[in-house]
């Protein structure tokens, strides 16, 4: 795989999961350079790419500083929330709830999204009943989203790691044929993030696809 003089190679592609890791480093402000892995080219497939990825998906980091190596988007964040001291509370019951909530992004809004998007927006009418399956929840779990978001700024209480897994797959709310206007805590939520100018920058990681979606 192509290395750099940075302190940090990513591996990543224009899609939520690889976006989660390009706005944390530079919430982070940590030297990094980003590898294009082209995954409609199956380059996820490269035995080099598996040898630090071997779930063949995007993203991947190198860690040249500590010697790590590391897939799974949500083991990364937690690794670069450790290692800076940053956006993840070291201790108490604020480090459980963003890790609590990392977790249900990591096992239900990305999976289920990611069904969304291959039924709904990638291949409509032709499984009406995975469609409607994962178009309901959907629903819901952008309605467990915007009550966690009733009483707090950010889903763990202060900006994190948990915000940052999640945003990038609510920016997709087109590809789902979502609507933020009937979930106001999530689109006051997703207004912030998206103002920020390291979710900007990370955004256009590893390419530029143009501007973040607006409600
Ligand atoms: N659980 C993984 C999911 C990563 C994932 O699904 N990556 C997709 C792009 S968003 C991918 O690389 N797909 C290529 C493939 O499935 O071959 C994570 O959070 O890192």
């Amino acid at each position: 795989m192509p290395e750099s003089p940075s302190m940090i190679d990513l591996y990543t592609w224009t899609t939520p999961n690889g976006r989660k890791v390009s706005i944390m480093l530079e919430e982070v402000g940590l030297d990094y350079t980003a590898h294009p892995v082209d995954i409609r080219k199956d380059e996820q497939f490269a035995p080099q790419f598996l040898e630090i990825s071997p779930n063949n998906k995007i993203p991947a980091i190198v860690d040249h500083d500590d010697d790590v190596s590391l897939m799974e988007s949500g083991a990364i964040l937690i690794y670069l929330a450790e290692k800076t001291g940053r956006l993840m509370a070291v201790n108490g019951k604020a480090r459980l709830e963003t890790i609590e909530w990392l977790m249900w992004q990591m096992g239900g809004i990305g999976p289920m999204l990611g069904q969304v998007h291959h039924f709904v927006k990638f291949n409509p009418g032709r499984a009406p009943y995975a469609e409607e399956r994962f178009r309901n929840e959907a629903h819901r779990l952008y309605g467990v989203l915007d009550k966690c978001l009733a009483d707090r700024e950010y889903m763990a209480g202060d900006y994190s790691i948990a915000d940052i897994a999640t945003w990038p797959w609510i920016s997709r709310f087109d590809y789902q044929a979502m609507d933020l206007n009937e979930y106001p805590n999530v689109k006051r939520w997703y207004l912030a993030i998206a103002a920020r100018p390291a979710v900007q920058r990370g955004y256009r990681v590893p390419s530029d696809t143009g501007p973040i979606p607006m409600p």
